[in-house]
């Protein structure tokens, strides 16, 4: 019998299509007649008649990559933060039209109805929405990527604010069934922990290696189609699930003890449960290594089954396989490969190491030292003791090489080392990723430059040529094509629409800059967006706020170093100028926050209190006379900010310089036509190039001066005292102006930013942040200019697609072509 592909009924994308599989799947998919159908009803429904849409051509690509014999590119990622799918996919699709028009023939009110899909909310924030975009860019160039991550039961957390304070509610995002995943029961691999190692030798005298586990569990995957823009190319994004090996454990069943059985199941599935919420710091827990290398060891057996249907020779593998660690988070892969290599198929070391080594790549995407992983030794050796030798092994071979090119250097072989033997014995993933890849990239070009002269110097010497940058970006397709239809729209009637898949298009928007038919329709689109923020703000959060004042927009998780207090001591000031000075003019404005803290991180979650408690005191102070109001918008997500960024003014993106490793939400605010407030810091930098100085608001000390003043030994008093503003303003968040109920709630913040050193130097950027402040001001009061500088700035951007930083991986990294 030949074989047969397509011989299901034919599903298009006209009208009289979508209106008839509408019918057919609200029926005989959810089970419901139109007259009881509820909206959630009809989002299930509608979800079906795209997904449907989706899988000829998922199921196309798949063969095209295959008889193609393609090299494969796996991102390996802790995270994909994806936020939801329904619109992204009609969009992709192309056949928004018909959608709309079937629904209105349909009485279903599609706005009210999209609403309804949970954000799949598997990642922190830049790192996990970094992923997302990237697979949307993989699709859209037609890419062979993969997205491999975990499907956690549990994502980000859902963000209330009860009196001010962030409280943390659980998000059972999969609680209605997820209508994009693919459950694949039968792609099931088990994942071994803990036990001991045992050494014999063979026939042949070699050594060998067993590792005899005393746990297991399997990894099930659950496929989820990714479609590029156009659809042409659907790609896959494959998420594991853990399962129980056994549904009882016979041991506890045949003594009876059959409650206890089904506790350890439950405890085994207890691996893919939640999604850790702290980017903060990297905690030991064993929990979050179990998840490392439950994910690594799924789909690196996953891997190679795929490669081994077309090859027997390992030696293709860096021929056929590309595989990217997002982060340290997956890097035990290296260590895993090693193991399959030689345990499991019998290589010799030397072989197997040359492999691993050029099939690996490692994005870095911090270069704060809290955050960066290490492990103790003891667990390792408890959860994976044949990795732990590996390790060594790695580890001795590669402290060899660099104590013969660099001999009786012993403090450069303590500092290069894969283990630290300063903080008892841990392992260091950032050096084990370094030695396993044959690239290590950053993400903008001032972290890269940092990344080689400060924390990995020792392995650009050592390596040159190995560490390397690749800028970040975004999809156009969400961020602006989705996000903001009005000016994409805009964008499309005077360029076309090129730009959605080739942003360097938006620099022709530049000659349309000083035209002032343009810039009023550019202006009636940025206007229509923050009335519909307003209407946001108004119903979640009573508050009020004028659409023609300036919207200040700061959102991004909540850190220390991205100085959301620094903004916090701008708008204080603002603040006592105003009700200071009855006669003052000063230009109105709406300064909304949002971003989640990590639940253990005191100073932030303090932040959020502080930032609440000042919205309370000045937006009810008459002295304000309405020309200043806070707000900050709860359970900041991939869909509140795109509800959030179309509507901003000013994009406040004012890190530390030097702390900032890229930045990416600065990126999309730009894109929707924001001007910048910002450090020379991550990207702002990149896009200060791209822009033009005259276009962006840049303040404060580069990072040559964050690091000389710190090592000349910063007194943060010289400018509380220095600076009469600044001192009222931190004398009243002491003394408890804006907490009336409690005089010393924010006596840790004041203590953070003066007698305990002021980590992040907000008070040495304070007077050259409000004088930038002013500046803003003074071009907000002039819309033609301002409007000019937003236009240049959305015009600007093409750089920052996420298909250019996708391009470049696969050319400089990857070795990968798309396959069209
Ligand atoms: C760190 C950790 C530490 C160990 C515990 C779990 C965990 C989870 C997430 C993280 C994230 C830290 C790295 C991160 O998100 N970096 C951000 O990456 C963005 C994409 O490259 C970049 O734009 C941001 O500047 C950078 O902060």
């Amino acid at each position: 019998m030949p074989q047969t592909h397509n011989e299901h009924a034919p599903l298009n994308l006209s009208l009289n299509s979508v209106k008839q599989s509408l019918t057919n799947h609200l029926i005989f998919s959810i089970g419901k007649d139109p007259i009881t159908a509820t909206d959630r009803d009809w989002f299930f429904t509608l979800a079906n008649v795209v997904r449907d849409r989706l899988i000829e051509g998922w199921m196309e690509t798949m063969r095209r990559y295959y008889e193609n014999d393609a090299k494969r590119v796996y991102y390996l990622s802790m995270e994909f933060l994806i936020g939801r799918s329904l619109m992204n996919s009609v969009l992709n699709i192309g056949f928004i039209d018909e959608v709309k028009q079937a629904c209105i023939d349909a009485g279903v009110e599609l706005d009210r109805v999209t609403e309804l899909e949970f954000d799949a909310a598997l990642g922190n924030g830049g790192l996990g929405r970094l992923a997302a975009c990237f697979l949307d860019s993989m699709a859209t160039i037609g890419l062979p990527g993969y997205g491999m991550g975990i499907r956690y039961e549990y994502g980000m957390f859902n963000q209330k604010i009860e009196n001010g304070w962030q409280v943390e509610h659980p998000d059972n995002w999969l609680r209605y069934g997820n209508p994009w995943e693919f459950p694949r029961p039968e792609v099931l691999y088990p994942v071994k922990f803990g036990g001991r190692v045992v050494e014999y030798r063979n026939e042949h005298g070699r050594m060998h290696h067993h590792w005899m586990e005393d746990d297991e569990v399997m990894a099930m995957a659950y496929d989820t189609p990714t479609p590029g823009f156009g659809a042409k190319t659907v790609n896959n994004m494959r998420l594991w699930s853990a399962k129980a090996s056994r549904d009882f454990d016979l041991k506890y069943f045949n003594e009876g003890n059959y409650i206890k059985a089904v506790e350890d199941k439950n405890e085994s599935e207890n691996l893919s449960k939640v999604l850790y919420p702290d980017d903060t710091t990297a905690m030991g827990r064993e929990l979050r290594l179990k998840q490392q290398y439950f994910f690594v060891s799924a789909s690196l057996q996953d891997i190679i089954y795929r490669f081994l249907k077309h090859h027997s020779d390992f030696g293709e593998l860096p021929d056929k396989v590309a595989i990217q660690l997002n982060d340290t988070h997956p890097s035990i892969a290296i260590p895993e490969l090693m193991r399959l290599l030689v345990d499991n198929h019998d290589l010799e070391w030397d072989r197997a190491w040359d492999i691993t080594s050029r099939t690996f790549a490692y994005t870095n995407h911090t270069l704060m030292p809290e955050a960066l992983e290490t492990w103790p030794v003891s667990l390792f050796e408890a959860i994976l003791p044949r990795h732990l030798q590996i390790i060594y092994e790695i580890n001795q071979r590669f402290l060899q090489g660099v104590m013969h090119r660099f001999p009786g250097d012993t403090e450069l072989l303590r500092r290069m080392s894969i283990i630290d033997e300063s903080r008892g014995r841990r392992v260091r993933m950032a050096h084990l990723a370094i030695v396993g890849s044959h690239h290590v990239n950053g993400v903008a070009q001032i972290h890269s430059d940092l990344m080689k002269t400060t924390i990995f110097a020792d392995f650009e010497r050592y390596y040159p040529g190995k560490l390397t940058n690749i800028t970040n970006g975004i999809t156009p397709r969400l961020w602006l094509n989705q996000a903001n239809p009005g000016l994409a729209q805009l964008a499309t009637r005077h360029i076309g629409k090129g730009w959605i898949t080739d942003l360097g298009k938006l620099r022709q928007l530049s000659a349309l800059a000083d035209d002032s038919g343009f810039q009023a329709e550019f202006r009636a689109v940025k206007r229509a967006n923050k009335e519909k923020l307003a209407a946001i703000l108004a119903h979640k959060l009573r508050l009020d706020v004028n659409p023609d004042s300036l919207f200040d927009v700061h959102v991004k998780r909540i850190h220390e170093y991205k100085r959301q207090l620094l903004n916090v001591l701008h708008v204080i000031t603002l603040y006592n100028r105003i009700r200071s000075n009855p006669a003052l003019e000063v230009v109105p404005r709406t300064v909304i926050f949002g971003g989640k803290a990590a639940p253990g991180y005191a100073m932030a979650k303090l932040t959020i209190k502080l930032i609440n408690d000042v919205a309370d005191i000045v937006n009810h102070d008459p002295a304000t006379r309405g020309l200043l109001k806070v707000a900050f918008l709860p359970n900041y997500d991939v869909s509140t900010a795109s509800e959030i960024i179309p509507a901003a003014d000013l994009s406040q993106q004012i890190s530390t310089a030097g702390t900032e490793a890229s930045g990416t939400g600065n990126m999309k605010l730009a894109l929707n036509g924001a001007l910048t407030i910002g450090t020379l810091d991550g990207a702002n930098i990149e896009m200060k190039e791209e822009v033009g100085a005259e276009n962006i608001f840049i303040f404060g000390l580069t990072a040559e001066e964050v690091a000389r003043t710190k090592n000349d030994g910063y007194d943060p008093w010289s400018h509380y005292h220095a600076n009469s503003e600044l001192k009222w303003a931190l004398d009243m968040i002491a003394s408890g102006y804006f907490s009336p109920d409690q005089a010393d709630r924010f006596l840790p913040i004041f203590n953070n930013l003066t007698r305990d050193g002021d980590h992040y130097l907000l008070l040495a950027d304070y007077n050259t942040y409000i004088a930038a402040q002013e500046r803003v001001d003074s071009l907000y009061r002039h819309p033609e200019q301002w409007t000019r500088c937003a236009i240049l700035n959305v015009a600007g951007m093409g750089k920052f697609s996420s298909d250019r930083t996708i391009g470049e991986y696969a050319s400089k990294i990857w070795g990968a072509r798309p396959v069209l």
